[in-house]
């Protein structure tokens, strides 16, 4: 089996040098030299007759040579240097200025190295620094040992001139300002000892990859743990420790599969040192302050890591695993729909080994690979606001992957992107890649083109570190070095967890059909338990009877569990987590409320965030656009879309929620219309009106922030965050609507079945600008008809729809809405946090409505006085339907048509109807379309008893509302007798591939027909003809 790809570039720039293959082969047996290379370097220490016929590469002039220490690569390149520095001190790099001085210096004072030449010095710098670099490439990473690696020659001595006879010379090597054991300060060494030191921390059962880190601290850090003088050892108590968690681990698979022998379950057999690795990493994380963990896996060894590392309750998981009872029927109980066991999340408490408290949350994840991963870092991230870990350093998220899709899903690398982002960063993510060396049925070579799964962090400079998951304590060592790191450096760390897989992709596949061969290695080979009692025993300090104990207890406790597990009475689910306390189920009414705020406050508000210092220099444009809304709010007229965003987020920020606005250009406005950051045209300093609303208010108590440009990573970000606490309004924007299809598995996996898979609420808002203004096939549609398609209200059923048992809003999985005035898109803002339930919300959001003169509201929409606009029986609040604005009374028997359309067509249509001055048609905007409004909307189909009802929308008939609003209005009209399916007129586009023309006088030709045909005279032709 080829676990990583072959030809590995690092090895073709490897130092070349045609010594004689004999010299070669003695230090390095397992090595198999690459094919020699065009590319050789002239030499003139042990001139071999092949070399003396090479090219002589083109001398480089001295003055280029500005490469720091460590940097060159050809003999004749150090002879040189040699050369130049002995003639002129400062004609090369200070870094080998330094380097000549300190050999200099240490060969005159030490006696024992008084043989040893520069030159030899050099070379045997660059031989280490070989080791460091590509030591990894030789490392016995794979517990099958099928692995055939293409070791470069550059880990062979002889291409650095070194001969057996030079075996126990000593030498010095002084690397200036490096650490490790071969660093400044440490003795004398010979060859052979500085050789074998290198093969024991390079090349064993761990491979380190860190030399593409750039940071010389962090390198030297490394370096540090890595090169220690001695190699690492762990005291007999602490053996058994991890022995304990490896038989934890290994029993409690075969338990499973003993007791249910046909169940697909995804066990961790083969990587089984994954749990104590976990373990150890999360004890040494508490040791060094984590409080808080999150967690993201896949389906492989879920419920191992449920049962051995979160601590989840066996019994309840044997419980599920028997046929995933269903709890007790209880009033307000939800139960959802559920999901397979190994989907779902928990969280719990835990003590740890070093007598800490560690708060674990596995996050649920839908069987899309790594599509948790941007959610676990979003709720960390809210993690570390609500808990004010400014440091990052008390709240940390790790992520599990498998070795085919960390190389392949996408979202993995838009996922590492965000993870030193300001506004994203979460002070690093541990991941641990279970590599078990294939993806279901692929082979490596077919499922990468990278050397290995996890080269895609080397982009982040993450540090990576291979592990060969046989040998237990490597695992253990490389699991606390990432937690090190991460508490140290705060970003990211890989551990590639190599492995194989025991069984098939799942217990009841045949693995033989596709990997026969290695499959007969598997057969045969040990369980790493079994590898480590027989290390344990060999030691003598541990005996046969403190295995059989440890394996006696787990066994016993695991049919404890098993038997209480058949009178387990399922708790009432773990609906909501604390800060969800007194939140509705969708089963538990919650009364609607008010939105209105109280004028004094929304004046206060409204100046604060319309003004900046004396001295800021906005833009001039942005200025006017800052007076324009100070005049808004003076006036109490003509507020706009951006101001009346503005004005929702900031009084929710003073009554203090937490409201965080991310996606593309969102500081600004993909449209201009926002300017929530100014600029300061002189200094380029920032300011931001909302964050200073009330005395010192924490600046990220309102966060408006521009992302990296992804979809999926963002929005799952956004989503991780918002599920952490009810109290905050989290919203993420796409740049255009239709981008959010970039992000259709957050939609599809999360967004719109999340509450009813998992019981987890969020009251995200997704704002998708949308709107049919010309721009062409992809600037125009959100694609509403997605959202609707996915909407799981029932199109033949009239819910309770009186106002005091009214739970539609609750048991339907989201809201999507088209809302046409700043004032109903503040209250829709606004209901999210002002209830006891969080639903997701969709927007079609507007594009040109954002400046049009008749999408204003005034102030009093927004207040909650009795008697003002917006003010109606029960009060100011959002708006589902917007009713005629002509003064229509309860029965206008009179309206020959009642158009009913949603979104910013309804001021095309309202504009034609003044313009031809028809009085006979009405026309209703539709603000809420899902769950739909059937008790306004009924209330409209009686106010015009005679009215012929058309749909109108500007979207192809196979897109936007009409196929969700058709069998529901139809429901409607039943109810009431009003007709049926024929009797709804659809006016809009005709059905189409593309959502829009890319012709702009096309558009407005089609524009100006549909409009014309919802006010036409004469009657409207039916669909059905
Ligand atoms: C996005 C996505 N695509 C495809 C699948 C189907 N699938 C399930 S497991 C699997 C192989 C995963 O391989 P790897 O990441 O190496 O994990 P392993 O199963 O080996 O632990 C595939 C292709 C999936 N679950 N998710
Ligand atoms: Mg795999």
């Amino acid at each position: 089996m080829v676990w990583f790809r072959t030809g590995s570039s690092v090895a073709k720039l490897a130092i070349r040098r045609t010594l004689s293959q004999s010299q070669c082969c003695s230090y390095a047996t397992r090595t198999r030299v690459l094919p020699s290379q065009t590319r050789c370097f002239h030499s003139t220490i042990l001139k071999s007759k092949a070399e003396s016929a090479a090219p002589v590469p083109r001398p480089v002039p001295l003055s280029k040579l500005t490469d720091s220490f460590l940097d060159g690569t050809s003999s004749v390149y150090l002879e040189e240097l040699q050369r130049a520095w002995e003639a002129d001190p400062d004609s090369v790099d200070e870094s080998w200025d330094n380097f000549f001085r300190n050999f200099v210096g240490q060969a005159s004072t030490s006696p024992g190295i008084s043989g040893q030449t520069i030159q030899e010095s050099m070379r045997l710098l660059l031989l280490v620094r070989a080791y460091q670099v590509n030591g990894h490439m030789k490392a016995k990473l794979d517990p099958l040992g099928l692995e055939e690696r293409d070791i470069p020659e550059d880990l062979t001595p002889g291409l650095y001139g070194f001969t057996e006879a030079d075996l126990d010379r000593e030498f010095f090597l002084g690397v200036w300002r490096m650490s490790g054991f071969l660093s400044e300060n440490r003795p004398v060494q010979t060859l052979r000892a500085i050789l074998s030191r290198l093969e024991q921390a390079y090349c064993g059962t761990i491979g380190y990859e860190y030399m593409h880190i750039a940071d010389r601290e962090k390198c030297n850090w490394l370096r540090d743990k890595i090169e220690t003088p001695t190699p690492r050892q762990y005291h007999s108590e602490r053996r058994m420790v991890i022995y304990d968690r490896l038989a934890w681990s290994t029993q409690f698979e075969n338990f499973l599969a003993s007791k249910w022998t046909t169940a697909k379950r995804f066990g961790l057999e083969g990587a089984e040192s994954l749990i104590p690795g976990m373990k150890e990493m999360f004890d040494r994380a508490a040791d060094l302050g984590v409080e808080s963990i999150v967690i993201g896996m896949p389906h492989r060894g879920r419920l191992n890591v449920l049962g051995n590392v979160v601590r989840k309750p066996l019994r309840q998981i044997f419980s599920e695993f028997s046929g995933g009872t269903r709890p007790v029927d209880e009033v307000g109980l939800y139960t959802g729909t559920g999901d397979v066991k190994y989907h779902l999340g928990t969280s719990y408490d835990r003590p740890t080994r070093g007598g800490k408290h560690l708060h674990l949350s596995l996050v649920a994840n839908p069987s899309h690979l790594e599509a948790v991963d941007p959610v676990v870092m979003g709720k960390t991230r809210a993690k570390q606001y609500y808990t004010k870990d400014e440091n990052r350093t008390k709240n940390m998220g790790i992520l599990i992957h498998g070795d085919g899709s960390f190389a392949g899903q996408g979202v993995v690398y838009e996922t590492l992107h965000l993870s030193a982002l300001p506004n994203y960063c979460t002070g690093g993510t541990v991941h641990i890649v279970v590599n078990n060396q294939v993806a279901f049925t692929t082979d490596p070579r077919a499922g990468r083109s990278s050397q290995y799964c996890t080269d895609v962090a080397k982009a982040l400079s993450a540090p990576i570190f291979h592990v060969n998951a046989d040998d237990i304590e490597a695992v253990v060592h490389a699991c606390e070095l990432a937690a090190e790191w991460r508490q140290t450096f705060h970003s990211d760390v890989v551990v590639d967890l190599v492995c194989y897989r025991r069984f098939g992709h799942n217990e009841i596949d045949e693995p033989s059909f596709t990997q026969p061969k290695m499959y007969k290695v598997i057969r045969s080979h040990p369980f790493s338990l079994q590898i480590y009692q027989e290390k344990l025993l060999e030691s003598g300090k541990v005996t046969q009877e403190d295995i059989d104990k440890i394996q006696k207890k787990v066994s016993s406790i695991l049919n404890e569990e098993f038997g209480a597990s058949k009178d387990y009475i399922p708790q009432k689910r773990d609906w909501l987590a604390s800060h969800w306390t007194g939140f509705k189920s969708p089963e538990q009414i919650s009364r609607v409320r008010n939105t209105g705020v109280k004028p004094e406050i929304l004046k206060n508000v409204g100046k604060a965030i319309s003004t900046f210092p004396e001295n800021f220099k906005p833009h001039r444009g942005v200025k006017r656009v800052y007076e324009q809304r100070a005049q808004m709010i003076e006036s109490g007229e003509g507020i706009d879309w951006g101001l009346g965003e503005a004005l929702a987020f900031a009084t929710l920020v003073v009554e203090g929620n937490h409201v965080r606005l991310s996606g593309q250009d969102v500081e600004r406005g993909t449209f201009s219309h926002r300017h929530s950051v100014l600029h300061d045209q002189g200094t380029g300093k920032q300011y931001c009106p909302l964050d200073h609303l009330t005395m010192n208010q924490d600046p990220e108590m309102f966060t408006v922030s521009n992302s990296s440009l992804s979809e999926f990573g963002v929005l799952g970000f956004e989503l991780g965050y918002s599920m952490e606490n009810p109290n905050s309004l989290v919203i993420w924007e796409a740049q255009f609507g239709d981008f959010a299809n970039g992000a259709q598995v957050m939609f599809d996996q999360f967004i719109s079945s999340g509450e009813a898979k998992w019981l987890r609420q969020t009251g995200l808002v997704v704002l998708l600008p949308h709107g049919y203004d010309g721009q062409g096939p992809e600037h125009s549609s959100g694609r509403l008809e997605r959202f609707l398609q996915m909407s799981d209200d029932n199109p033949y059923v009239i819910p309770e729809m009186d106002p005091t048992l009214r739970k539609q809003i609750q048991e339907c999985n989201w809201q999507v809405v088209n809302v046409t005035t700043p004032a109903n898109y503040f209250h829709v803002l606004r209901r999210q946090i002002h209830r006891d339930f969080r639903k997701p919300l969709i927007v079609m959001a507007p594009k040109n409505l954002l400046r049009h003169k008749q999408c204003v509201s005034n102030l009093s929409e927004f207040d909650d006085v009795k008697g003002h606009p917006g003010f109606d029986k029960q009060g100011t609040r959002f708006k589902r339907l917007i009713k005629d604005q002509s003064d229509h009374s309860d029965l206008e028997e009179g309206i020959r048509r009642l158009v009913l359309c949603s979104g910013k067509v309804y001021y095309e249509l309202d504009e034609e109807r003044k313009k031809s001055e028809t009085k006979d048609v009405a026309i209703c905007r539709v603000e809420q379309l899902c769950p739909f409004p059937y008790d306004l909307i009924q209330r409209e189909l009686k106010r015009y008893p005679n009215a012929e009802i058309v749909w109108c929308q500007e979207e192809p008939m196979n897109m936007g509302g009409y196929q969700y609003i058709a069998p529901r209005l139809c429901t409607a009209m039943k109810a009431l007798q009003r007709g049926n399916f024929n009797d709804i007129k659809y006016v809009g586009r005709l059905p189409s591939a593309a959502t829009a023309t890319g012709f702009y006088q096309l558009h407005v030709k089609e524009q100006t027909d549909l409009v014309k045909k919802a006010l036409q005279p004469e009657p409207i032709t039916p669909v059905v003809p």
